[in-house]
């Protein structure tokens, strides 16, 4: 039995897709970033910060999607969607699953600005001008690590892929796609995998995005 505990359009749906990838069942028990239910006695025991993803798999609970999609990797092997140790494009593999998480936190602290704080008249034009450009200097830079590549890894798709791929349907409500020619490409050539598309059909429906875009304010 696997149990993903999920938040739509959340960092989890990084594991539902490689999960699907991988061709793995699995239960989702499904969580809203808003009403409390992710700092419930229940939940802090699987996962210790109140974050999801976290995925009870053998037995075992794992959490930190970064940490669950390579053991993941390592437990089915055979899918090559890892290199193992010793392989071409180890450390890079796992620099852009650490790159993924310096680019998610930034979206985060602006999910925080826009669209958590309780009271949004407090959100702060400075912070979001900084982060914004902060979170555009990640997407320059992925670009730039692109560089004509259709995946991350020269040798194909792998699953930091999947890590930085979820990045990249998240980051456009903050900084518009125009200015990456490579990362739009490679974010449809994502969208179009089957697997990706059967994890999104699971997904559930997002409750905090509610416009496409969201500026920097002018003031
Ligand atoms: N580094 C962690 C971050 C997990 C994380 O922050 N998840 C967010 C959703 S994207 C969450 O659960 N937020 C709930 C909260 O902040 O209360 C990972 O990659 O799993």
């Amino acid at each position: 039995m696997i149990r993903l505990h999920h938040v739509p359009f959340s960092r989890s749906f990084r594991v539902l897709w490689l999960l699907e990838e991988l061709g793995l069942e699995c239960e989702v028990v499904e969580y809203s970033i808003r009403d409390g239910s992710l700092r419930s006695p229940e939940f802090l025991a699987i996962s210790p910060a109140g974050r999801v993803p976290a995925l009870e798999i053998d037995g075992r609970v794992l959490f930190e999607s970064g940490a669950i999609v390579q053991t993941l990797c390592e437990e089915h092997d055979a899918a090559g969607l890892a290199p193992a140790v010793g392989e071409k494009g180890r450390a890079h593999f796992l620099e852009m699953l650490s790159y993924a998480e310096t680019m998610a936190s930034l979206i985060e602290q602006l999910n925080m600005q826009h669209l958590f704080l309780r009271d949004l008249t407090q959100a702060s034009p400075v912070v979001i001008k900084l982060t914004t450009a902060r979170l555009a200097a990640t997407m320059a830079g992925f670009e730039r690590l692109l560089d004509g590549q259709d995946y991350v890894l020269s040798g194909g798709f792998s699953a930091a892929d999947i890590m930085m791929g979820f990045n990249l349907f998240s980051a456009p409500y903050y900084v518009k796609m125009d200015g990456y020619p490579e990362l739009s490409a490679y974010a449809e050539r994502l969208a179009a995998r089957p697997a990706y598309q059967a994890a999104r059909d699971k997904d559930g429906e997002q409750d905090f995005y509610t416009q496409d875009f969201y500026p920097v304010p002018e003031k």
